[in-house]
């Protein structure tokens, strides 16, 4: 309800709404209204009122809710069930507890904070309030099990392209982190519920730093992660970033889905690539393997030389972390 009230609002710009007329074309009571509109007020949003004409609504706060992002998003159905916290455990976790019930393609669980956001391996994903943007959207695919690790890098060429739009040249380290300047500002975390040849659903959590300042980031990370707003010195706007972000994955991903096409996300996952024709560490269940990346196959897998003793082999993402020789991420 409160999604159609601030459409309202939004669809008459410059104008008061009355109590009575919000009632009518909401059909709820004025006193329905007046909760909505402090609940509302609470959020952020801030209104001129008169008790003679209503409401306008004047200010919009920087928040992620869907009818803040509705006017950015050109979907057809991922993000249209949309669901917003201001405070979550891990919305891959929320999205993980509602597709076992009924897993509804394309939607969209979205927070401000994520209190145990998680990375993968059970890793942290530190996820502080309205800087960032921290959500999952769930898939339904009819593909194999063994395709499911693409949709991780269709997730990562989405958030690539979206950044690009804003003017920043990001660079992709397979399979899921998202690099700029040589650090981190987004992660993707995918995890699926399946057979052995079937998907049941899949949820692709993504990360992304949008507004975090340095003091956010704990210490042990601050040499790896970043965020857009450190690094451009501007405030992100995150709400059509998300929007972004998911109209690329939708077309990325409705390629894939519908024509088996893979070809553009492969291109970008090349193009962008930080591990092609690097020295890398290839971290297994803590066993380190020395090689060079050589590149990324058709079916998304990273060839890796492993030298005379190792010869050429496909890592398949999940279980396998790549660093650089050095670092984080390869020189
Ligand atoms: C990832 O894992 O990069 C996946 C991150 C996915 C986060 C999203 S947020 C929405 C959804 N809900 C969740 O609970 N998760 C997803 P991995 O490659 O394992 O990287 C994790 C490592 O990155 C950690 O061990 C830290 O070293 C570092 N890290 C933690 N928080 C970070 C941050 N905000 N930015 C950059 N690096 C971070």
């Amino acid at each position: 309800m409160k999604d159609k009230i601030i459409k309202l609002f939004k669809d008459n710009p410059d104008s008061y709404l009355s109590g009575e007329a919000l009632s009518k074309s909401l059909g709820i009571s004025r006193a329905a209204i007046w909760k909505y509109i402090n609940t509302l007020k609470e959020d952020g949003y801030e209104f001129d009122s008169s008790t003679k004409i209503g409401y306008k609504l004047i200010y919009c706060p920087d928040i992620v809710t869907y009818s803040e992002i509705d006017e950015f998003l050109k979907t057809k159905y991922i993000g249209r069930t949309y669901l917003h916290h201001h405070t979550i455990t891990s919305t891959n976790d929320k999205s993980k507890e509602l597709a076992k019930q009924n897993p509804i393609n394309g939607c969209v669980v979205i927070s401000e904070e994520q209190s145990s956001g998680r990375g993968r391996l059970g890793r942290n994903w530190t996820s502080p309030k309205s800087k960032g943007l921290w959500f999952s959207i769930t898939l339904t695919p009819n593909i194999p099990p063994s395709d499911a690790s693409k949709i991780t890098l269709i997730g990562a060429a989405a958030v690539y392209l979206a950044l690009k739009d804003l003017g920043l040249e990001t660079l992709i380290k397979w399979p899921n982190d998202i690099i700029l300047n040589s650090k981190k500002v987004s992660g993707i975390l995918t995890e699926m519920s399946g057979e052995l040849n079937a998907v049941n659903y899949i949820i692709m959590g993504i990360g992304v730093n949008a507004n975090i300042d340095l003091y956010d980031f704990p210490s042990d990370i601050l040499q790896t992660a970043t965020s857009l707003k450190v690094e451009t010195g501007s405030i992100i706007n995150r709400k059509k970033l998300l929007a972004a972000i998911l109209n690329n994955f939708e077309i990325l991903y409705d390629d894939f889905i519908n024509n088996n096409n893979f070809k553009t996300t492969l291109n970008i996952s090349r193009e962008a690539s930080i591990l092609i024709g690097k020295d890398v560490q290839c971290i297994n269940r803590g066993t380190v393997s020395y090689g060079k990346a050589l590149d990324i196959d058709d079916n998304g897998e990273l060839i890796v030389d492993f030298g005379e003793n190792g010869g050429i082999k496909q890592i398949i993402s999940g279980e396998v972390s790549i660093r650089g020789l050095l670092g984080y991420v390869p020189s």
